[in-house]
Parts: structure tokens; sequence; C-alpha cells
């Protein structure tokens, strides 16, 4: 059995459903005497389709069972039956994931929104019976088709998460713990390093129903950019976060220094990506109710001149400023700010038209004042007539 680690890339088979023959049958009947060709067509192969979820946020089922292959369609039958049509195989990808062709290189999808589905091999039609065949001078024709090849190619997956914020830090800093507190996703949390070893989303919802998509992602050791430990390979999940977000732990357990752990984990990024190093970032300390916190908060300060937000997970103060201060940095739209942003207008601005042609300053409270168009009255029993 393959050993679990972390799986971000996989190679795969796919291939669809190869279509069924088409039937060469006469219709045999008692007192039918020329009963013609009645031999139907095959049925069409079934597709390969990856499908986007919510649910998935791993590749590692591909990964330990990398073919896939839809069921093929069935043959045609006499009494010009259609062939059974062969079924799709619907694989479940999570959000974030590229197709690419493994031996093209092409990008074939980027899978990003909830509930896309892309075909990526697509069955073989069904062939034609020799029903088809039938003609003024050709009345019992035994000639019938074949059905469709299947499709078959080598696809890699890769996934890029796709989140509002990522969380960075050393292994056992708290990320999961701090994703379980803010979000319902329930990442394993252990006091060992590297607990998480797949990448993470959960959902900070806001009271008025604004949500951020929160990642965690598996710690960094020092030297990951030359490939320490995982290296830097999980960091492009961080890639499509708009904020980065610095989970230090205060308590500095197993005599750890937070601000050397701030400014090693900078320099990774650094080494890593430019771009990366220069989006917006949020610091986080956490394990604010250990003793030695406060201490190491004031150290931190001074040493590195940055104030992180406080908080702890296990007593749950601080959280509500991290989520405001994340909140303002992510910016997230909400439902009311759609639906009320454009009704913002004060009505007593409105100049008053009555009985004039509609000056052009007053247009911009068209829409405010747009009416619900009546519904037509109906009766039931009376099929909609007046
Ligand atoms: N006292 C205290 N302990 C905490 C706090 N937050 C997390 N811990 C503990 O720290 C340990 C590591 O927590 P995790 O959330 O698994 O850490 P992580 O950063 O996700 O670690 P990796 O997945 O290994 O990178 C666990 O034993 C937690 O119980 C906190 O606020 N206070
Ligand atoms: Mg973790």
């Amino acid at each position: 059995m393959k050993a679990k680690t972390f799986i971000d890339q996989v190679v795969v088979q796919v291939r669809s459903g190869r279509g069924g023959d088409g039937s060469m049958s006469f219709r045999r009947e008692a007192l039918v005497e020329f009963g013609g060709p009645d031999g139907g067509d095959g049925g069409r192969g079934g597709d390969v389709v990856f499908k986007a979820s919510e649910h998935v946020n791993s590749l590692l089922s591909l990964y330990y069972d990398p073919k896939c292959f839809a069921q093929d369609g069935g043959p045609g039958q006499s009494q010009k039956m259609f062939g059974k049509r062969g079924k799709d195989l619907v694989i479940p990808v999570p959000l974030g994931t590229e197709v690419y062709d493994e031996d093209t290189g092409l990008l074939v999808a980027d899978i990003t929104e909830p509930g896309q589905a892309v075909i990526v091999a697509k069955g073989g039609a069904g062939g034609f019976g020799n029903v088809h065949f039938k003609s003024s001078v050709n009345q019992a024709p035994t000639e019938h088709t074949p059905g469709g090849e299947p499709e078959e190619r080598r696809l890699r997956l890769e996934l890029k998460t796709i989140a509002d914020a990522g969380f960075l830090g050393f292994p056992n800093a708290g990320k999961s713990s701090l994703l379980t507190v803010l979000s319902s996703a329930t990442p394993k949390i252990a006091s060992y390093p590297f607990t998480t070893l797949n990448p993470m989303v959960g959902t900070v919802v806001y009271d008025d129903w604004a949500k951020i998509a929160l990642a965690d992602v598996p710690g960094i050791i020092e030297g990951a950019a030359r490939g320490v430990g995982l290296g830097l390979a999980f960091l492009k999940h961080l890639e499509r976060s708009k904020v980065l977000v610095y989970v230090l732990d205060m308590a500095g357990t197993d005599g750890r220094e937070p601000w050397r752990d701030y400014e090693i984990l900078k320099k990774e990024i650094d080494e890593y990506s430019v771009e990366l190093a220069e989006r917006p970032m949020l610091v986080v300390a956490n394990k604010m109710d250990v003793e030695a916190s406060r201490e190491n908060f004031e150290r931190f300060v001074r040493e590195t001149g940055v104030r992180p937000i406080p908080v702890s997970c296990s007593t749950r103060e601080g959280l509500d400023e991290f989520k405001t201060a994340l909140r303002e940095v992510v910016k997230p739209k909400t439902k009311f700010h759609h639906a009320h942003a454009e009704r913002a207008l004060d009505l007593s601005e409105m100049p008053d038209t009555t009985g004039e042609e509609i000056p052009a300053e007053a247009l911009k409270f068209a829409t405010f004042l747009k009416l619900e168009k009546p519904k037509a009255k109906s009766h039931p029993s009376r099929g909609n007539i007046h």
C-alpha cells in the first residue's frame, strides 16, 4: 500500500466508455412475412467527468486509485432496441484543481467554481443498427456500424487551494486550532509537528453573512526554501490567497523564540517568491493564555517592531479582534452590500418633477423607484380564464 504523504499532485489515466455496437437483426414473427431489419443502435459510452466539490479537500483518493474508467455502452438489440448507455464516471475534485494533459503539458481545465463539471474524456457514440440502412433498393440490409472508440489520456491534476487568506507558521503554532475555533472545519490537531499534511479550507462567517475562506497549510521549517522538511511545495497553496496570516506560538513552546520564528518565516517567504512576500499580511500571536506569552509578546514587539494580534484558541480571547482585522484586509462582499449599495441615496435630495419632463439628475433615482409588476391574477380551477 502506498504511504500517505502530502499529496497535491497526481497523474491519472482516464478512459471513457466505448460506444456499443449497432445490431444486425431481422424481424421474425408469425404471420409477418417480410419483417425487415430491426437491429437497434448501440448505447453511448460513459464520459469521465471531474466535478468541483466543496466536500473534498485533497487528491488523495485519486492517488490511491488513479485509473478512472467509465462504463462502455451496451450493444443494440433486435426489435429496434437501443443498447444501454454507459454510466458516466463523475469524480469529485477539490476546488482549485488544475488539470493538465500529461503528454502535451497543456492546461485542460481549471476547476474553481463549486459545482463546475468538466468532461475530460468523452464516451464513444453508439453504432447504428441495420434498421438505419434500409432503402428502396436494399430492403434487407446487413450493414451495421461498430460503436465509437473511447477516449483515453493521461492527465496531471494539481491542487492549488483557493482561499481569501492562508495561514503560515511553524508546526505546532496552532494554525489548525485557529481554523477550528473560527470556522466549522475540523482539521486534525495534535502536539506533534506536521499534523496537517493536506491543506484544508474553512469558512469564517460574519454576523451579516459576509464570508472569508481561510486555508490551513502544513507547517514551515527553517530551510524549507531549500527543501528541508516538507519543503515549500505546499506554499503554492497560498499563491491564490489574497492575504497571508502569520501564526506564531507566542508561548515559545519547546524553547522556541517567537521573534526568531517570525524572521525565519519571512526569510523563507522572501526566498520563495517576491510576489508572495509583498501580499498584505496579518501577524497573530497565539497561545496568549500561557503564562510566558505576555513577556514574550513585549519582547516580540521590541525585537521586530511589529505588534501582532494576541489570541488564544484555548480561551478564545482575541478572536473577534482577529476576525475584524481579517475583514479589513480581505474586504469580502456581502449580499447586503450588493443589494443596498446602490440604494444608499438620500430621498430628500430628489428633485420634484411633477408635471415636468424628468431631468437627468432625477434619473439616478429611477432604479430606486422601479415598481414591481403586479402579478396577473388567476384562478387555479379555471385554467387562467378571466
Ligand atoms: N495553550 C494553548 N495551546 C494551544 C493553543 N492553540 C493550539 N494549542 C496546542 O498546540 C498544539 C498544536 O496545535 P495545532 O493546531 O495542531 O498546530 P498546527 O500549527 O496546525 O501544527 P501542524 O499541523 O503540525 O503544522 C496542540 O497541542 C494544541 O492543543 C492555544 O491557544 N493555547
Ligand atoms: Mg495543523
